[in-house]
């Protein structure tokens, strides 16, 4: 048969495109309402809509690019969370209403998607978070950062704790991204505010003090605790079994309790150890009454049995968790475990140091370091602590306090606990112009790499 008198053939050239349904503007471009109101039907609570080629989205145009290449709009979406669960000191009760919330906005959509599909306009749902592109673990496993984009959508600002609030729902939301390849006739504009009121509720709240008072957020403070029956907490749970000499050995390690909550979170959806940082904000227009009618009441409501509750708190070795736990909360226990975001090459582990940096242990530290990797891929980087905050950049920059000679696999076993530093610079190993001292003080900043003592 040709493939003109094919009847699948025929159907489709003698039926109506319907495409022609979809209203659009004199230049072509999908009618913004009409796209909105497809958005909210399918179960989103609010929608915004930004060109991928925003300035706003420029550190993300590249990977977007390779993984969507037609894309020309990003739709996003949120949906609410139910206020009360978040706010419940019963963890399973709080995480339930993270992952209704999850299948909420990725089955919004899958919806929205499946309509403009059917109109013969391609989208593709982002999805809201796991799954994702884990098996680059430890690497960023993530394609579109969707706080970013909620943010250029107009859909609310990322607050102190660094999660979008909306001006409404405040942060009891969750995001999710559609990919578009078409335009829409208008694009929504950043609000003009923050709804971050800068209370520092989040800041008492979180029991690894991830949340700086300044804004800083330690990621390995987080990630340790908050996602210990995730990713690499599931890596340690497996590594410790397999190195276990008896049952007994893996029970001194790993408690029954422990092993049990792992259980529920690969049977059904992972547990989140807090997330405070989200309960007790009162940001939004629909939350702030009791915040404003009585402040004190507030936090004793929201804050306090958080920072009462009994409970193991994850912590690295030599981190400010695990020093502040006691004092800070004592009815909590720290625990140490392992940092599980191990990197194999200088440029991972050169990312991995701003990701484990611990703002404490800096104190008033201010230092610029140079550092000079030898090998055969040299590289030069600058250091700089200051204000309790790292940055790295490649060069040598500014004036350096002290300079590091050394070959990279030295330098990344520096930070681990066996590292003889007097021995490595009296074999130069590691060759240092400037005070030692300043040295020993970088290197304390940051928590003990591999196993756990
Ligand atoms: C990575 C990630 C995390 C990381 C880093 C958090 C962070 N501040 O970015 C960890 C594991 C710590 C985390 C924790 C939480 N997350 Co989270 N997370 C993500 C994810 C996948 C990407 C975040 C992102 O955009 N980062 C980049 C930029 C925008 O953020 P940043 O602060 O400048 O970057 C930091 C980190 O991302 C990190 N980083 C940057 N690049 C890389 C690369 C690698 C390899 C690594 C390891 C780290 C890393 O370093 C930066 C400085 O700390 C998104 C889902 C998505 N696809 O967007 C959800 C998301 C941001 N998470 C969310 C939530 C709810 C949480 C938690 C509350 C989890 C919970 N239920 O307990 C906590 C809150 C912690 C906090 N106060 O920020 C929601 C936020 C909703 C909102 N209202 O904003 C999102 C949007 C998921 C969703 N679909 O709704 N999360
Ligand atoms: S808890 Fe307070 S400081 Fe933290 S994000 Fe919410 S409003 Fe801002």
């Amino acid at each position: 048969m040709r493939l003109d008198d094919h009847p699948t053939v025929k159907k489709v050239r003698n039926g109506k495109s319907p495409a022609a349904q979809i209203p659009r503007d004199e230049s072509g471009a999908i009618k913004a309402d009409w796209l909105r109101a497809v958005c909210l039907e399918a179960g989103a609570d609010d929608v915004g809509f930004v060109s991928v080629d925003r300035p706003e989205l420029a550190s993300q145009q590249l990977e977007i690019s390779m993984r969507f290449p037609r894309a020309k709009t990003l739709i996003s979406i949120v949906a609410r969370m139910n206020r009360g669960a978040v706010q419940s000191h019963t963890r399973s009760i709080a995480n339930h209403e993270f992952h209704e919330a999850y299948d909420t906005v990725n089955e919004a959509g899958r919806h929205v998607v499946r309509k403009l599909e059917d109109l013969g306009i391609p989208a593709v749902n982002a999805i809201a978070a796991f799954p994702m592109e884990v098996q680059t673990f430890p690497g960023k496993s993530w394609y579109i950062a969707h706080k970013p984009v909620a943010e250029a959508a107009g859909l609310g600002k990322m607050g102190l704790h660094r999660n979008v609030i909306h001006p409404e729902f405040g942060n009891f939301i969750v995001l999710d991204t559609i990919v578009l390849e078409d335009r829409v006739s208008e694009e929504s504009k950043p609000l003009d505010y923050n709804p971050c009121v800068d209370c520092k509720l989040c800041v008492a709240a979180c029991p690894v003090e991830a949340i700086g008072p300044d804004g800083s957020f330690n990621f390995s403070a987080c990630y340790t605790h908050n996602y210990r029956d995730f990713l690499g907490g599931f890596l340690d749970w497996s590594e410790e079994l397999a190195a276990a000499t008896s049952k007994q050995d893996f029970r001194d390690k790993v408690t029954p309790g422990e092993t049990v909550a792992l259980w529920q979170s690969l049977s059904f959806k992972p547990n989140y150890k807090a997330a405070y940082c989200v309960s007790v904000c009162p940001a939004g227009e629909n939350v702030i009454a009791p915040y404003l009618e009585d402040r004190i009441a507030f936090a004793d409501r929201y804050v306090k049995p958080l920072q009462e509750m009994k409970e193991t708190i994850y912590v690295l070795e030599g981190s400010d968790a695990e020093k502040l736990v006691p004092s800070r909360f004592p009815s909590k226990t720290p625990k140490r475990v392992r940092w599980t975001v191990e990197a194999s090459e200088i440029f991972s582990f050169l990312f991995n140091l701003t990701l484990t940096f611990q703002r404490r242990k800096a104190g008033h530290l201010d230092l610029t370091c140079h550092l000079l990797l030898t090998g055969d891929a040299p590289m030069e980087a600058t250091l700089k602590v200051t204000q309790r905050r790292l940055e790295i950049e490649f060069g040598k920059l500014g004036t350096a306090d002290i300079t590091i000679t050394t070959s990279p696999e030295t330098w990344m076993s520096a930070f681990t606990k066996q590292f003889d530093l007097d021995a490595a610079l009296q074999d130069e190993h590691i060759g240092l112009n400037g005070p030692k001292d300043l040295l020993q003080q970088f290197l304390a900043c940051f928590p003990v790499y591999g196993d756990v003592s």
